[in-house]
């Protein structure tokens, strides 16, 4: 069987990341979606909320699950099975960032990252612009799920990030 680690930070998970996420599952028998920390973002959702939400989002995807880790995501890569990371691009900018860490990845353990081109419709869609976008007041419903808009209006109106 095959498998994958589909990691991000999730801080919400998007419409963009479920596309990725179905792609991968397409190449895939099993993918497992690593709710991660990046040491140079601040959350504004919980670990628990992110994996949550994240589950939520993707429960009509046989095949895939959530899980959380703080460590490096090689030893989750390894301790998962998996045969490579799948990450989606959104843009040329998209790969200049993931370039450094795939090599990386590669350099600590040998696993190879695939890269899936996300859907144009939602190239503009970004967790940080979702969450900037609700907490100037703005429309985010037709960007993450109905649960996720709720969970981001919660944490913005609690004073979160
Ligand atoms: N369309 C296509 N792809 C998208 C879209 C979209 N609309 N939105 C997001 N994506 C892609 C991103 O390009 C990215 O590949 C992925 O989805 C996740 O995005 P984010 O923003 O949720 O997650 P990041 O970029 O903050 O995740 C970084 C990690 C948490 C994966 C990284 O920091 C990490 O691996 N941390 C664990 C510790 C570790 O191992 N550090 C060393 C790394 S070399």
């Amino acid at each position: 069987m095959s498998t994958a680690v589909c990691p991000g930070s999730f801080d919400p998970i998007t419409l963009g990341h479920a596309d990725v996420v179905r792609r991968a599952r397409s190449m895939f028998d099993e993918v497992v979606v690593a709710v991660a920390h990046n040491a140079s973002k601040r959350a504004l959702l919980t670990p628990d909320e992110r994996v949550s939400l994240a589950a939520d989002a993707l429960a009509d995807l046989d095949g895939v699950r959530v899980v959380a880790t703080s460590g490096l995501l090689v030893d989750l890569v390894r301790d998962v099975g998996a045969s490579a990371v799948v990450k989606g691009l959104r843009s040329g900018a998209d790969l200049d960032a993931e370039h450094a860490m795939a090599l990386m990845n590669r350099h600590l353990s040998g696993v190879e990252t695939v890269f899936v081109l996300g859907d144009p419709a939602l190239a503009h869609v970004a967790s940080s612009l979702v969450k900037d976008v609700a907490r100037h007041g703005g429309r985010i419903e037709d960007m993450v799920t109905p649960a996720v808009a709720a969970a981001v209006r919660r944490a913005l109106a609690a004073g979160g990030e």
